[in-house]
């Protein structure tokens, strides 16, 4: 099948996904066509199955906002023209499931219709989508969309709850590729960051406010009372700045690494022993499935879809959002022994296969296939 895939170009979870997503699809033999305004951070190679098509908005002074969705859906509607897209998946309904239902309406006054997948990854619904400012268009785009998805149970039910949506919305989890965690490092390299005694714990994300930064170094601070560790942050955003002033302030400057973006998070995982994720608000947590993976234990919040990765006893322990005292607790429990770390390593790894690809694909494959049987249904 010939598809254009719609998402940000960032290291956020909804653009990795996507990327990811659409290097599996074009591996199957599918034609693929990232639309977006930069190359996507984790597409490395183009071939004849992998494309990308930049969007481009002209700076005009007249603006003051630039018109994103307007130069996004008549890329897609040329590309589509093109190359015979058949199918057009969004990701983040905001502002791509607008565009995409726009590219659809356009293309159907010429005769064409081309079925939309939207793809919902959580603050598009959670935090930005539900503002009043926001929340008739996201309505409106994501009734109109041919299949609608989202990444966990829970973003589902929260979807349900606050909009007013009358089309089945599916769960398609987020999903690893577990063939390429098989190589097993010979040298993880782990001397340059810590000593032997040394626990490594690892934090990754973009350091936006719902990331609660301020509680992975508190938890961290707990820790490193108790036994010597080593804490390596990943990522940059908005509050990376402040999280490297409370880390001055409590001493901690030496123990703690900011590392910022990185495309080796594999090789960083591979010597982590413990990932934290206290977010107040996560519909999923692809960055705890890609710690469990690389075989490191999660200690997180008890929020949103996080339950559904993150085994409570098992791959690490869920706490009450900001309960930095219990995650501090919990993590020793796992950090203190050798025996239970290794066993907690081993959990994660093994729950992470529920999320392989190989597992996810099909799920996605099928709701194109309906969509794409379906697709006149709705415009007769
Ligand atoms: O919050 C992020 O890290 C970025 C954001 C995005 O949309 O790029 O992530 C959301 O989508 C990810 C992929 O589906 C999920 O794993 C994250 O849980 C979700 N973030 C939130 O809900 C806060």
């Amino acid at each position: 099948m010939k598809i254009a895939i719609v998402c940000y170009p960032t290291f956020g979870g909804s653009g990795v996904v996507a990327t990811e997503l659409g290097i599996a699809l074009a591996n199957r033999g599918h034609e693929v066509h990232f639309v977006t305004y930069r190359q996507p951070v984790r597409l490395e190679l183009l071939n004849s199955n992998i494309h990308f098509h930049e969007v481009h908005v002209p700076e005009y002074p007249l603006f003051h906002y630039q018109p994103y969705e307007l130069a996004l859906s008549s890329k897609l509607v040329d590309t589509i023209k093109q190359y015979g897209i058949e199918l057009l998946h969004v990701h983040y309904a905001i502002p791509h499931a607008y565009a995409g239902y726009m590219t659809k309406k356009m293309l159907e006054e010429e005769g064409m219709y081309v079925p939309m997948i939207t793809t919902l990854h959580g603050t598009d619904i959670t935090l930005v989508g539900k503002h009043p400012f926001y929340k008739p268009a996201v309505t409106f785009s994501i009734n109109q969309s041919d299949v609608v998805t989202a990444v966990s149970e829970d973003l589902r039910q929260r979807t349900l709850d606050i909009f007013d949506i009358h089309r089945p919305v599916e769960v398609i989890p987020n999903f690893i590729d577990a063939t390429k965690y098989n190589h097993q490092f010979t040298d993880c390299q782990r001397a340059n960051m810590a000593k032997d005694e040394e626990r490594i714990i690892t934090h990754i994300s973009n350091f936006r406010k719902v990331k609660h930064i301020p509680d992975v170094i508190q938890v961290f601070y707990r820790i490193q009372k108790v036994i010597p560790a080593k804490l390596i942050m990943v990522g940059e955003g908005p509050e990376k700045e402040g999280a490297e002033r409370l880390c001055e302030e409590l001493g901690l400057a030496q123990k703690v690494l900011f590392l910022g973006n990185s495309n080796e998070i594999d090789k960083i995982l591979c010597f982590s022993d413990l990932f934290l994720l206290p977010s107040k608000s996560e519909s999923f947590g692809l960055a705890a499935l890609e710690a469990m993976v690389n075989k490191v234990p999660v200690i997180s919040s008890n929020t949103g879809g996080i339950p559904e990765v993150n085994i409570h006893g098992v791959t690490g322990f869920l706490s009450d959002v900001g309960d930095v005292e219990d995650m501090a607790h919990n993590a020793l429990k796992i950090l203190k022994d050798d025996i239970i770390l290794q066993q907690f390593k081993d959990n994660a790894a093994r729950e992470a296969q529920r999320f392989d690809i190989q597992k996810v694909l099909p799920l996605y494959e099928a709701v194109y296939e309906k969509a794409y049987k379906e697709r006149f249904k709705n415009v007769l």
